[in-house]
């Protein structure tokens, strides 16, 4: 007697086909994923002006967190809980995990200056979990997007 796994992931059937229409539930749209330790693509790359989405496909809970030092002159800080340091999410993850990404919640960000956008999820930094997002547009710089090494 053989016994089958009847029980899978419950698959959305009815995503065929909606546009525009993003709510609360899980997003079937999305640019950047989460796997164990990783974020998928490690490096996002988009067009001056476009909003990326992150979303959670992982059990583990994950932050979008940007090294503020990597980031280009003059653009806001990004992070999930929308905190305005890297110092601020640092802490209340510290304090209480505060800018958690659970499964399935995404944060978005637009990115309106060209250049690369380093960041990386607090409690996965040390295994690795880092990404970039490069956004490239008419109004390039001369400077070369020389790589910032961060301490
Ligand atoms: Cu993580």
């Amino acid at each position: 007697m053989q016994r089958r796994a009847f029980l899978r992931a419950a698959v959305p059937t009815a995503a065929v086909g909606l546009a525009g229409c993003i709510g609360g539930s899980t997003p079937t749209d999305y640019d950047v994923g989460m796997g164990t330790k990783e974020f998928r693509p490690e490096t996002l790359e988009v067009e001056a002006g476009t909003t990326a989405t992150w979303l959670n496909t992982n059990k583990q809970g994950h932050s979008v967190t940007a090294y503020e030092g990597g980031l280009p002159d003059g653009v806001d800080y990004f992070a999930s809980g929308g905190f305005d340091s890297e110092q601020t999410a640092r802490d209340a993850w510290g304090d209480s995990s505060g800018g958690t990404l659970f499964e399935g919640q995404t944060f978005e960000h637009t990115f309106e200056v060209p250049g690369e956008y380093p960041y990386f999820c607090i409690p996965h930094e040390t295994g690795g979990m880092v990404g970039s997002v490069v956004v490239t547009g008419e109004t390039r710089t001369q400077r070369e997007s020389a790589t910032t090494t961060t301490s």
